[in-house]
């Protein structure tokens, strides 16, 4: 039968004795891997923190760290089970809290620098969050006062803790203590942390990831990838984004005993030199990131000859785009097509190059089941193109507190359905076509359209609304919210529409980049608002004035 975490489905005992047979799952735990290294290659460089003052933390470093700050959290009364919100931009001690949590058994979750009060106090309230683990200020944004008002509107919140000044709140530096045995320490089969789905409902969904089933997908991308030792992983995306996090990501490079460098900003300015000072040989980057290296690469004066390796992930990169990488920076690209609920897919760093510019690769383990299928979940042919749905060694069997959720988003027997619309080469390559879910996926950033026409729909003058995706050459696409407005109501302009929806407290990255007015929105046959319809209108309304 099913072995269920109380909050979330785990893997039914037969799927996870045969992903333990198999050796995916290593029975080892983050916090025993970071030991484990620390022990065999204690001076070794893990993180270099080129924003921090140049700091650069030994394994042995970390590790010391983490123990210190374990035993300072339990002091404090942080321990096994609690959920602690995560907001930290690229430091040093993103790590340091990380691996801290991991060695407690309390559970990360990984918010983004961009979010704002609207969904950190979301995930606090809903995670009943003990903690809240912030920066000061980072790019110009005080997080110290949406601790604040966060604080005071859940009441789980005991605690916030700074990295830097603290204000009214605790520094992080302050926290940690002698180390101490650790009682009840978390196990392989155990959850360590909480990712955030990208989502296309109103609210974003939590993926619950256990020590076994992510340490699986970290070793098998490090084997992918390229990654030993001797590798050096720039982190130019947000750290607490899965793709950076573990394709083969930062944690992938520290499973390697590899070093990590944090760069503040993933722009060539910032970038590009930390490459050639760290003889950095790969990193990860979303495809309108990946077209401005290319381009900055042709004229920049610095040395990138020690990348073997740029990844490119998160949305889907241009064939165009994709046959430039290797002229422009003398590397190999390895396009990644991957989920925090799970499944990722890279091309391989040996497939011919069509393969490698065409195809967003194929799962990391054998055990990754992939099936293709119709509107009615029946398998289609091989090379036809459907609805991907996956079940494997290291996809969740289910959202975290969300059972009514999960009976739709999972099939009976436990298959995800990803919301990609894709179709399989003969070589068992992926290529992503489209998408399903009401998403728009705004170069790698995920949007929820049901998210954002809820805040649209709290304006007064607002009688309906529907997001839709519009295409955009940098981006991919952006977001376009078709608005009819309550019959009588003054005229609102666009611009006061997006300023409604900041001020509602989200990430920036969800403001509708362009709002339309209508007197109705077109229909489907059952009378639904047709977004398909939406999406050609004002795709053709781009053209013209192109
Ligand atoms: C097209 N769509 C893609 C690609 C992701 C590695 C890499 C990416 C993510 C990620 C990740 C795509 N081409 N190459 O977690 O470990 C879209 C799909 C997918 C969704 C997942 C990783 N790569 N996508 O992007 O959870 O729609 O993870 O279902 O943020 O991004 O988004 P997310």
């Amino acid at each position: 039968g099913t072995k269920d975490f109380d909050d979330a489905p785990g893997y039914p005992a037969e799927f996870a004795e045969r992903y333990r047979a198999k050796g995916y799952w290593r029975g080892e735990t983050f916090g025993q891997m970071l030991r484990d290294r620390a022990e065999k290659h204690p001076d070794r460089i893990a993180v270099v923190d080129p924003a921090g003052e140049g700091r650069r933390w030994t394994y042995a470093e970390l590790d010391l760290r983490a123990d210190r700050l374990a035993a300072g959290l339990l002091a404090r009364g942080i321990g096994k089970g609690d959920r602690v919100v995560l907001q930290l931009p690229n430091v040093a001690e993103f790590f340091e809290v990380v691996f801290a949590l991991f060695r407690i058994g309390a559970l990360p979750v990984f918010a983004l620098p961009a979010h704002r009060e609207t969904e950190i106090r979301h995930f606090c309230a809903f995670t009943e969050a003990a903690a809240y683990v912030i920066a000061d200020v980072a790019e110009g944004y005080d997080y110290r006062e949406l601790a604040t008002k966060v604080r005071a509107e859940v009441p789980t919140l005991k605690h916030v803790l700074v990295v830097g000044d603290p204000g009214e709140h605790t520094a992080l530096a302050d926290v940690p203590a002698e180390p101490v045995a650790i009682a009840d320490a978390p196990r392989p089969h155990e959850l360590a942390f909480l990712q955030l789905s990208g989502g296309s409902t109103g609210v974003p969904k939590l993926i619950p990831r256990t020590h076994d089933d992510y340490i699986y997908s970290l070793w098998g991308s490090n084997e992918i990838c390229g990654v030993d030792e001797h590798s050096v992983f720039l982190c130019a995306l947000p750290a607490a984004h899965n793709f950076p996090l573990s394709s083969p990501g930062t944690l992938g490079a520290l499973y390697a005993g590899a070093r990590v460098v944090l760069a503040p900003r993933p722009s060539p300015d910032v970038a590009f030199p930390l490459i050639e000072a760290e003889g950095v040989t790969l990193t990860g980057l979303v495809p309108p990131l990946a077209l401005v290296w290319t381009e900055a690469a042709a004229a920049t004066p610095h040395d990138l000859s020690s990348l073997e390796v740029l990844l490119v992930g998160g949305a889907k990169f241009s064939e165009e785009a994709a046959r430039r990488v290797r002229p422009a920076l003398g590397c190999t690209l390895q396009q990644v097509f991957g989920m925090a609920e799970g499944l990722v897919n890279y091309t391989r760093l040996d497939d011919p190059e069509d393969t490698i510019v065409t195809t967003q690769g194929r799962p990391i383990s054998p055990d990754d089941e992939i099936r293709v299928v119709d509107d009615e979940d029946n398998d289609l042919p091989q090379g036809a193109t459907g609805h991907l749905l996956t079940r494997g060694p290291y996809t969740i069997r289910g959202y975290w507190r969300a059972p009514e959720h999960n009976a739709g988003a999972f099939t009976a027997d436990g298959f995800y359905r990803t919301g990609d619309v894709v179709r399989l080469t003969e070589t068992g390559h992926l290529v992503v076509e489209g998408r399903a879910k009401d998403q728009i996926n705004r170069g790698g950033e995920k949007v929820a359209a049901e998210e954002i026409e809820n805040h649209i729909l709290a304006h007064p003058s607002v009688h309906d609304v529907a997001v839709v995706s519009m295409p955009d050459a940098y981006l991919g696409e952006r977001t376009c919210a078709y608005v009819v407005l309550r019959e009588g109501a003054e005229p609102v302009k666009s611009i006061a529409v997006k300023k409604f929806v900041r001020e509602r407290g989200l990430a920036a990255f969800k403001v509708p980049d362009r709002v339309e007015f209508v007197e109705a929105f077109p229909q489907t046959g059952i009378g639904k608002v047709s977004k398909k319809d939406l999406r050609a209108a004002i795709a053709a309304r781009l053209r013209e004035t192109a």
